[in-house]
């Protein structure tokens, strides 16, 4: 078999030396090519036949970063950092031909290149905090000597891209090919031979206001609620306009092996290759999706009208149907003001917003959605309901369209049965605001066809969610563990602790709202329902805690209603003594003597709870990987990204400790709190979650 060819090639257009990177998928900056790039440079300035030279890319993209795959292992020369040094200190220009996506040490490579040309639909950026780094080879201090202090505060601590105009507006490329792009670098190339070479490394930083930077540093740093990336890259940033060009790289390369070893970068790395690994769905690989072109959305109401924002975003023709004049005047209105909301802040154009809106008809008749390719349902939560709509709805849409239900607690199974295709009908479930929340639960039935799940993975993916394939059980994967989650916090506040109590502990984690808080923000009384139904059937050794059904007997339903688990005033809210004391009385009825909780014992039971749900859900093929539970809480449920999720947590805990926490639930809390067997057989061999 032929060797692999190398990752490096040169070859020559005149006197200019080419070197081509072609290391599939995104040209990694691995190590091989790294060195090869080095060896090639040396060649290439020791040749008097060539008198410039440019950097380009096979396939998809100019290098689109490190190769993450060498992140947590010893270093491999030659950094990636002396490789654009190298390329500075050639003596001949080097010019960087971009297309596709230059990022992290790609933008990098660029930036130490001595011109740039961008195809016009190339992006550049600096992404590295997203992965709890900064820039290690150099960007953090060139990037600010060509755009300015500012401009790059704002790109290094966002990680956003640019493309290609606004790279050549703010002077990171200095053309943008409007003829072949291989052709453009060449030409440029040939413009600088023989010319002084502009180092960016000797350009001073451009003049800015100490003040006003300072004041953005620290406006970064808090927002990065509790992720250090962001801040210490802007900080690096800043030290580019204080010390010499060797110190400032001195400092970022620091900066950068101390961010590589902490576990915020390790569990945000762990949620970019969770996020690529949710996509492999075997069972539709090769699948051919339907062509999907209009989409019904049953129901506006604010699932309905953020699920036909979204479609409409995507570039979808939306045909959105509710019942009665009204309901749909003003489900209309929800979906005016999503779009609207988006052009007020700058996010899309007037163009774009009225294109939107002209892609969207509201009706009220179910015959609207004949043409559909695809009918979204999200009406009210009732199983009769449901049932009744797709019964009506075979009878209107086509024979190849597909019935989507939204349920979040129904079964998929049992709303499809009434569907006269059953094979074409898959949940879709939309996390709320379904226009602005990533995460898509796609749950296909026993008799959902393989061409209709493709289809909505298709259409997730196209609506920019991050799409995790769901079995069918009550709650699917994230509301089931989010039930078992909710136990074990009524249960600790039964125990001894207090709503502000745990919801400080969570906080403190890194989640933006503590539970007892989300409980308020999402109502008391939807939880209640679903409690009433289950009664009948609740198994009596099961602990129940009476707190909450005692807050709604008193019309407590939350934040709506002004007061839940916290009072509000004007929006704001507080403990309430009223609440500590049906407590203290339910734990007396309990036979319960409450006792103080600590922060570490509250955390410590959520997460074991979480995580043996989770090991259940493993087991029973409900989820298909570890790692879908913790981009389902982090996409969901506003898990810290930073933080990995709940089944990366628990290998950092210690299986061990889980399973010991769970242990005392088992013999505190009884029925329902037996360790999963995986997490027992885990405990036994050592094995961990990310293993897997
Ligand atoms: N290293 C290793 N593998 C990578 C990779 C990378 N940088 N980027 C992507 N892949 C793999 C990915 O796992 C998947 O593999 C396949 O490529 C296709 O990716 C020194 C320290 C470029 C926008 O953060 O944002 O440079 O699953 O499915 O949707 O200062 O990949 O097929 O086996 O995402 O078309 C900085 C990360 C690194 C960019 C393409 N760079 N990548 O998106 O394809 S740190 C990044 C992306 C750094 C320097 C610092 C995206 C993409 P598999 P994909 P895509």
């Amino acid at each position: 078999m032929n060797p692999p060819s190398p990752p490096v090639t040169t070859r020559q257009s005149g006197p200019v030396c080419l070197i081509e990177i072609d290391n599939p998928p995104v040209n990694a900056s691995s190590q091989p090519v790294r060195a090869q790039i080095a060896a090639a440079l040396e060649t290439a300035n020791a040749d008097p036949a060539v008198h410039s030279i440019v950097i380009l890319c096979k396939g998809r993209t100019f290098v689109a970063g490190a190769d993450i795959t060498e992140f947590g292992k010893p270093p491999l020369s030659p950094a990636l950092g002396a490789v654009c040094n190298l390329i500075e200190a050639s003596g001949k220009p080097v010019i960087a031909a971009i297309h596709g996506t230059a990022l992290g040490g790609g933008c990098e490579i660029a930036l130490a290149c001595h011109g740039r040309v961008a195809r016009a639909d190339a992006q550049l950026g600096l992404p590295e905090v997203k992965l709890g780094l900064v820039p290690g080879a150099g960007g953090t201090q060139r990037l600010p000597r060509l755009v300015g202090i500012e401009t790059a505060l704002a790109l290094v601590s966002s990680g956003r891209m640019v493309n290609a105009d606004e790279a050549l507006r703010i002077g990171l490329v200095d053309a943008v090919a409007t003829e072949d792009l291989e052709t453009a670098a060449v030409a440029l190339a040939g413009r600088m031979a023989g010319e002084s070479l502009r180092r960016v490394s000797n350009l001073p930083v451009p003049a800015f206001d100490p003040e006003a930077v300072e004041a953005r540093v620290r406006e970064i740093e808090r927002r990065a609620r509790g992720q250090v990336s962001p801040g210490r890259a802007a900080r690096t940033v800043l030290a580019a306009a204080s010390l010499p060009f060797a110190e400032g790289l001195a400092l970022e390369r620091a900066t950068f092996t101390e961010l590589v070893a902490t576990e915020q970068s390790a569990a945000l790395r762990h949620v970019f290759f969770a996020e690529r690994a949710a996509a492999k769905i075997p069972q539709i690989a090769g699948v051919a999706p339907h062509d999907i072109r209009c989409v019904g959305v049953a129901g506006a109401g604010t699932m309905g009208s953020g699920i036909a924002a979204a479609l409409a975003e995507a570039g979808y023709r939306v045909i959105v149907v509710e019942r009665g004049v009204e309901a749909a005047s003003a489900g209309l209105g929800r979906i005016t003001a999503i779009h609207r909301r988006a052009l007020e802040a700058s996010r899309i154009t007037e163009a774009q917003c009225d294109e939107r809106l002209g892609a969207t008809r509201v009706g009220t008749e179910l015959s609207d959605f004949a043409p559909c390719d695809l009918v979204i349902e999200a009406v009210f939560d009732d199983l009769a309901v449901k049932q009744d709509l797709f019964a009506a709805l075979s009878a209107i849409i086509r024979p190849d369209a597909i019935l989507a239900t939204n349920t979040s607690y129904l079964d998929p199974e049992a709303i499809g049965s009434a569907a006269t295709h059953p094979e074409r009908v898959v949940g879709m479930h939309f996390f709320s605001p379904a226009n602005i929340m990533r995460l898509m639960e796609i749950v296909p039935t026993s008799r959902t066809a393989l061409a209709v799940l493709a289809t909505a993975f298709a259409v997730g993916k196209r609506l920019k969610k991050l799409c995790v394939l769901a079995g069918n059980c009550e709650g699917f994967i994230g509301n089931r563990i989010f039930a078992t989650y909710r136990k074990q916090c009524e249960f600790m506040v039964e125990d001894g602790a207090l709503p502000h109590e745990v919801d400080a502990a969570m906080e403190a984690f890194g989640l933006p709202m503590g539970p007892f808080a989300v409980f308020d923000l999402a109502g008391l009384d939807i939880a209640w329902a679903r409690r009433k139904r289950q009664a009948a059937s609740r198994d009596p050794a099961e602990r129940y805690v009476r707190i909450a059904d005692k807050l709604c007997e008193l019309g407590r339903f939350g934040q709506k209603t002004g007061a839940g688990w916290y009072v509000y005033d004007q929006g704001k809210r507080r403990p309430d003594a009223g609440v500590t004391s049906i407590i203290e009385a339910e734990a007396a009825i309990s036979g319960i003597a409450r006792r103080p909780i600590g922060a570490d014992e509250i955390r410590r039971r959520i997460i074991a709870a979480m995580v043996n749900e989770g090991a259940r859900l493993l087991e029973d093929g409900i989820a298909q990987r570890a790692s879908d539970i913790d981009l389902v809480f982090v996409n969901g449920y506003g898990w810290p990204a930073w933080r990995g999720g709940p089944m990366f947590q628990a290998d950092r805990m210690g299986i061990d400790v889980i399973l010991a926490e769970v242990r005392l639930m088992q013999s505190r809390d009884g029925a329902g709190w037996e360790p999963a067997r995986r997490l027992i057989d885990m405990a036994s061999t050592g094995a961990r979650f990310g293993d897997a």
